[in-house]
């Protein structure tokens, strides 16, 4: 009978747990609060980085492009995990390769749901070492 009881106690942790892990479904506007943070593109670098948010923070990013026409593409799965499931970046539409022009400020928003560390990059040829223009976005928990 108590080991009847121990298993039927187990059994409801384990689901408890993974109903927890399921990522909760949180609308993007659901999030209070933007925190709005300025980068500048470069050749051949981005400035800030890394640049590190909070989990659930709903963030802008004003990327000016001030010596040549970039781009700014950023994976929406954290680095060491699978890109099945929900994106930890929740971008309201979809999201490919973000030009900006010579000179022009582009935002790009999302909500950073997942903690973990995001590379982007550069996806416009900007020069010789377009390649190497990188940076990384930090979500901390
Ligand atoms: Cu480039």
């Amino acid at each position: 009978m108590r080991s009847l009881l121990f298993v039927s106690l187990l059994l409801a942790a384990t689901l408890c747990l993974t109903s927890s892990t399921r990522p909760a479904n949180v609308s993007p506007s659901a999030t209070e609060g933007v925190q709005v943070i300025d980068v500048i593109a470069k050749k051949y670098e981005f400035n800030p980085s890394p640049i590190r948010v909070k989990q659930g923070t709903r963030v802008q990013l004003k990327i000016t492009a001030t010596d040549h026409a970039h781009g700014f593409r950023i994976k929406l799965f954290p680095d060491g995990t699978d890109t099945k499931g929900n994106a930890g970046l929740v971008f309201s539409s979809p999201q490919d390769c973000q030009k900006i022009e010579k000179s022009q400020t582009a935002t790009i928003e999302f909500v950073a749901q997942t903690p973990g560390s995001y590379p982007f990059r550069c996806c416009t040829r900007c020069g010789w070492h377009h390649r190497a223009m990188k940076g990384q976005l930090i979500v901390e928990p």
